[in-house]
């Protein structure tokens, strides 16, 4: 990796930007997923680059959603298994979720060295035995595994298209997502939308899940019927349009 001066002003954000090109290289970020890294990014830049309240506000509801679920999955694209893998182990192990490799440009190919590149990093993810299909979704990112989302009953999708995530919440699945743009379809058909990069959200996620692992039932409950998609939504769209 190209060595970026420590005080240089956007160093986080050039250091991604090798993650994902590494991740293309490898052949486990698609071409397309470059792009998507662009649009990413500007979405960030007006956000500032930071964790805002309302992002806060949907992890905790996230995690309580998926700490409520009985057999939640975690979705992996190859951006975001180029960006986190580390972060997705500890977030699986901290929600007690599989995770599962379900790609738009599916290869069998891309498939297996995604699933080898997260077993480097500690995880054992699903993918490379999916023969079940979502109902409803002509894309390749319907093909799952039975054991994975196949049978989930609450999934968390990043870089998502919105296509997967409206017949996910019409296969009557609980759709939690983490994406930059808030007017986006996936941000707007998920019942709870993190808006906020995946690389801040996730590590944010597994530490929110450490603390309300504590609290009982009801408590979790009480978290999700109080959280409110759309208002979130509008402010962070607020931000996006006004600046902060
Ligand atoms: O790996 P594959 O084959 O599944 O390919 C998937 C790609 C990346 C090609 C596909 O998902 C795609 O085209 O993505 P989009 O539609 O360009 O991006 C989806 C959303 O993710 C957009 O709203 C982006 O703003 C957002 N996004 C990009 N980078 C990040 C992000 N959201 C959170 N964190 C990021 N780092």
């Amino acid at each position: 990796m190209t060595l970026i001066p420590k005080n240089h002003p956007r160093k986080k954000s050039l250091e991604t930007r090798h993650l994902i090109e590494n991740g293309f290289r490898k052949g486990i970020t698609h071409a397309q997923g470059l792009i998507a890294q662009g649009r990413g990014e500007a979405f960030d830049y007006l956000l500032g680059e930071k964790t805002h309240d309302f992002a806060r506000k949907a992890i905790k509801a996230a995690v309580a959603q998926t700490l409520l679920s009985e057999r939640p999955v975690i979705s992996v694209n190859g951006n975001v298994a180029a960006l986190c893998p580390r972060e997705i182990k500890e977030l699986s192990k901290a929600l007690g979720a599989k995770v599962e490799v379900n790609l738009f440009y599916r290869s069998e190919e891309r498939i297996s060295r995604i699933v080898k590149h997260l077993a480097g990093h500690g995880v054992k993810a699903l993918g490379s035995k999916a023969r079940k299909r979502i109902k409803g979704l002509e894309s390749k990112r319907a093909i799952v595994e039975d054991k994975g989302i196949y049978s989930a009953d609450t999934v968390l999708v990043m870089l998502e298209d919105g296509d997967r995530t409206e017949m996910l919440v019409k296969n009557r699945k609980k759709v939690v997502a983490i994406d930059l743009n808030p007017m986006s379809r996936t941000a707007r058909k998920a019942g709870i939308t993190i808006v906020d990069n995946v690389a801040r959200a996730l590590p944010l996620m597994a530490k929110e899940a450490k603390e309300l692992k504590k609290k009982n039932k009801k408590e979790l409950e009480k978290i999700v019927k109080n959280y409110d998609n759309k208002k979130n939504l509008k402010e962070a769209e607020k931000i996006v349009r006004e600046g902060f």
